[in-house]
């Protein structure tokens, strides 16, 4: 079985990062191994959350797992709690990372173009250093402009009339290196339609599903981690980011018409079976 080490918080409340990619992780038959960067009471979307950071915990907890001797067929980053925690995720890939293990980076830093009040300046530039030794990266429109010292704002406004996918595939292009081969840009939002953006050595190609209701707490998680897994299986990646298209449309869409709060994540649970 396919083994993947998932480097994410666990947070009680919000189906965000673990507790989104376990069990999608473990539909798509593939073993999800959580490296916990901290543990909160739910995600920090809330008014209020209890937050234990763990990176004073990640060196014995790796050191078990070099002693074990360990190999992983991929490795999934998201959520980062600060730049001490970047620089020993680096050296987790120091030891962990080989020319066969397939790393997805989501590079988590900015959201409709502001930066999340906890990444600073350096946080950012170590998302960045990972993303560069990262297969591939799953960015949204705000952290894509990050990467590529783009404007956010003119891009999003080419983007809202449907015609920037162009200008949104020749940025990522332009990240393409011998180490990354695929960038997904995810939620670019036009109309009532939502896209990503794959783009690959081959070519690009926009998937599109119908938009329901504004964002919610971990679709980004939920993603990367039927990406991921589809991609560690085998699967080709216009198919994976149908799938993940997909399966993340139907959820939203009950989440919507429930009329779940935002915070609480979005009701996959019900549409897992579209991934076996
Ligand atoms: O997936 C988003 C996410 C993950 N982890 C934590 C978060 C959030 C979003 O706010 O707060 C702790």
């Amino acid at each position: 079985m396919k083994r993947i080490a998932v480097v994410n918080d666990l947070s009680g409340l919000g189906r965000c990062s673990l507790t989104a990619a376990l069990p999608v992780l473990s539909v798509l038959g593939t073993e999800c191994c959580p490296l916990p960067t901290a543990i909160l009471s739910n995600q920090t979307g809330y008014d209020s959350f209890f937050c234990d950071d763990f990176t004073d915990r990640l060196d014995d907890y790796l050191a078990e797992w070099q002693k074990l001797g360990v190999r992983f067929d991929g490795i999934l980053t998201g959520y980062l709690a600060s730049e001490a925690q970047a620089k020993r995720i680096e050296a987790f890939l120091d030891a962990f990372q080989t020319p066969d293990t397939l790393f997805v980076c989501d590079p988590v830093m900015a959201d409709d173009g502001r930066v999340y009040d906890t990444y600073d300046e350096a946080l950012c530039a170590a998302v960045a250093r990972l993303s560069k030794r990262a297969n591939v990266i799953t960015p949204n429109l705000s952290e894509l402009s990050l990467l590529c010292g783009a404007d956010y704002h003119a891009l999003s406004e080419t983007c809202t009339q449907g015609k920037g996918f162009s200008e949104i595939a020749a940025l990522a292009k332009a990240l393409l290196s011998e180490t990354l081969h695929t960038v997904v840009i995810t939620g670019v939002r036009h109309g009532d339609e939502i896209s990503c953006v794959l783009v690959t050595r081959e070519g690009e190609t926009v998937v599109t599903g119908k938009r329901f209701g504004g964002s919610y707490s971990g679709t980004g998680d939920l993603f990367s981690a039927v990406l991921t897994g589809e991609l560690v299986r085998g699967t080709n990646a216009e198919t994976a980011v149908r799938k993940a298209v997909r399966f993340l449309e139907a959820s939203i869409e009950e989440s919507y018409r429930a009329g779940t709060n935002r915070n609480d994540g979005v009701n996959f649970q019900n549409h897992l079976e579209m991934l076996l």
